[in-house]
């Protein structure tokens, strides 16, 4: 037997000694803290906010950032991380690329220094947790169309309108939210706060799938906030669009290591199980969907890794990550609903895992830009035409 199967391309090699010891370290947090209590949070839909602190003092929020308490880590590492806590749950992922991605990197990239001094550092200890406001009930792929508002009022601005399918929002303290203002229609982005007059945050119930991550709307209803509430560097579309290729990339990473999980437990499961006097494993059929298996994660952890080297060389396209988005979380969905079959009736048991991170995968493959719009967006990008309208 081949001693590397799980690592055919030899992608460790492929690592500096820094990435190798932040992925392992990452790996035995997501073990040792998270996986223990991952069934219980998924039957109970219950996300335990220590899980952001225990985070926080892994150093695995706003991991890329420097200073404010942040690791300062490359791209490349930020990645390794992700694929590690997805190994887990994707929900878990979900908090900590939204609390890193979504939230820190604006407050940083277009934050003032003031907003960067009051949010920043609590937001890496996780004593701060964030979410994320673009979707709205009528404007998801198409989040041109938000209706959300911001007219001048005294000094600043009154707010007003509702964000949907929000991570965190029912438990968050900070709120990046993306608004078109009155005057202009431009979109901006603002800091709101959990105590603000007019600022609701109902937890949407019944969603069978992410179940260990909580999701809410945003509701306002004449928010008053000062000026000093918005962010200042950034006007129109690019500013959330900016958060969300951060926020996709971990996305390639993390859907893998959830993929190789059911890969692995699927591999094991050949090899315990017995049918026709026989492991499951010896058979032509089981074993052609290990090799698929097998290809896919490693062909998309070389992608992933590349386009890595890429953000941290400042030779990034948007294109390049909805090529890996979109591709990672279809096979990555593909690959779980095949172990889930290949574990027989123990693939319907949460025992097993794999049933989890199948469900989980299908809001993977959805959010952050579906697999048809990123489909849309590559098709755009190699004719020059745009089919989205
Ligand atoms: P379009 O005309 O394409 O672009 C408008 C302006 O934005 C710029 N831009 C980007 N800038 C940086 N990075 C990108 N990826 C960018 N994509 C576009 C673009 O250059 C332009 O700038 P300018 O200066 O020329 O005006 O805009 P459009 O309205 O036609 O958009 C088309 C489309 C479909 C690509 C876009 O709307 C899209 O990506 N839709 C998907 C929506 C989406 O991904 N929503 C995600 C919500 S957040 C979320 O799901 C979090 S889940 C959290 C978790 O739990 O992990
Ligand atoms: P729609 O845009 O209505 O799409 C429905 C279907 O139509 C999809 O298959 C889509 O591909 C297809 N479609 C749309 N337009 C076209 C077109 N032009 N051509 C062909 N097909 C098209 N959002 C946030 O802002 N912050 C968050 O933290 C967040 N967390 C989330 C957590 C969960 C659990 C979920 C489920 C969603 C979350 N989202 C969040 C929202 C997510 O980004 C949206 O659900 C996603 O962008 C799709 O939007 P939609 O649901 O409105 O679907």
């Amino acid at each position: 037997m081949l001693s590397h199967w799980h690592d055919i391309l030899l992608l460790e090699q492929q690592l500096s000694e820094d990435e190798r010891m932040i992925a392992q370290s990452a790996r035995d947090f997501a073990q040792s803290e998270l996986m223990p209590g991952i069934i219980k949070a998924n039957r109970e839909e219950h996300f335990d906010i220590s899980i952001m602190q225990k985070m926080g003092s892994a150093g695995l929020l706003g991991a890329t950032l420097h200073d404010y308490g942040c690791a300062g880590v490359n791209y490349v590492s930020y990645g390794l991380i992700a694929r590690e806590i997805e190994r887990v749950d994707s929900g878990y992922r979900s908090a900590m690329s939204v609390q890193s991605s979504l939230v820190m990197h604006p407050i940083q990239q277009f934050g003032s220094d003031e907003q960067k001094q009051k949010y920043l550092p609590k937001l890496a200890s996780g004593q701060s947790i964030g979410c994320f406001g673009l979707t709205e009930p009528d404007a998801g792929s198409d989040p041109a169309a938000m209706k959300s508002i911001a007219t001048e009022y005294e000094g600043g601005y009154r707010i007003n309108g509702s964000k949907m399918w929000i991570t965190n929002s029912p438990i968050a303290d900070v709120f990046v939210v993306w608004v078109k203002l009155a005057s202009d229609s431009s979109i901006r982005g603002f800091i709101l706060e959990r105590g603000m007059q007019g600022l609701s945050t109902p937890k949407i119930a019944g969603k069978q799938s992410l179940k260990a991550s909580i999701t809410g709307e945003i509701v306002m209803q004449d928010v008053v906030v000062p000026k000093s509430a918005m962010l200042p560097k950034v006007k129109a579309l690019k500013g959330p669009f900016s958060c969300l290729n951060m926020a996709r990339y971990g996305i390639c990473w993390g859907v893998l290591g959830a993929a190789e999980f059911c890969w692995h437990a699927a591999r094991q499961y050949g090899l315990d199980r017995h049918q026709f006097n026989r492991p499951l494993a010896q058979t032509q059929l089981y074993q052609a969907k290990l090799a698929d298996m097998q290809t896919e994660i490693s062909l998309g952890l070389q992608g992933a890794l590349q386009l890595g080297r890429l953000i941290d060389a400042n030779k990034m396209d948007p294109a390049m990550i909805s090529m890996m988005k979109r591709n990672n979380c279809s096979k990555a969905l593909d690959i779980a609903r095949k172990s889930r079959d290949m574990h027989g009736g123990n693939g319907i048991s949460d025992e097993f895992h794999v049933i989890r991170h199948m469900i989980n995968l299908e809001t993977v493959n959805t959010y952050e830009g579906t697999y048809d719009i990123h489909g849309l967006i590559l098709g755009r990008a190699q004719t020059g035409l745009q089919a989205f309208f």
